[in-house]
């Protein structure tokens, strides 16, 4: 037990909090505690993306989700430039097409579907990162594959409203 580091302790109370903010209206306090917690080691973000959205929504390393998925489509956070932005911020999908956000400048960043620009009958929070977990290094990923056709509406929590958005499509 000597050999524990403070990302091995402090992953199960992330977990626990996600846990605990997914089954009701998230307060300020949780949100700022929760993102203190995220804040911590750099490894720790990875980790935290690592959260059970159930079987359509995983998300893993760049180097994993790439390697044997010829369709999948990759969607920048933040732009060569440092701007803000998704890019591309439009795009279509094909259902069951895997998309892989992936940290590329000015983060952190996180990836958010708007509940109210969603099909009806998908749930945000399955599809989403939690508004408090970031992707804090690198190249660090979160991906999600859709099935249900239509448009969807997302955004950055962190940087929503410096115009961090992007809509597609699934067809
Ligand atoms: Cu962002």
């Amino acid at each position: 037990m000597a050999a524990i580091t403070s990302a091995t302790v402090t992953i199960p109370s992330f977990t626990g909090l996600k846990l605990a903010v997914s089954s009701k209206p998230k307060t300020l306090s949780t949100i700022s505690r929760s993102t203190s917690a995220t804040r911590a080691p750099p490894k720790l973000a990875l980790k935290s993306s690592l959260k059970d959205f159930g079987v359509i929504a995983v998300a893993t390393a760049a180097s994993i989700v790439l390697a044997g998925n010829a369709m999948a489509m990759e969607v920048l956070l933040g732009s060569d430039d440092g701007s803000l932005a998704f890019v591309p911020s439009e795009f279509t999908v094909a259902k069951g097409e895997k998309i892989v956000f992936k940290n590329n400048a000015g983060f952190p960043h996180n990836v958010v579907f708007d509940e109210d620009e969603i099909p009806s009958g998908v749930d945000a929070s399955k599809i989403s990162m939690d508004e408090t977990a970031l992707l804090n290094g690198a190249g660090e990923t979160y991906e999600v594959t859709l099935t249900e056709p239509g448009s969807y509406g997302f955004y950055c929590a962190p940087h929503q409203g410096a115009g961090m958005v992007g809509k597609l499509t699934v067809k």
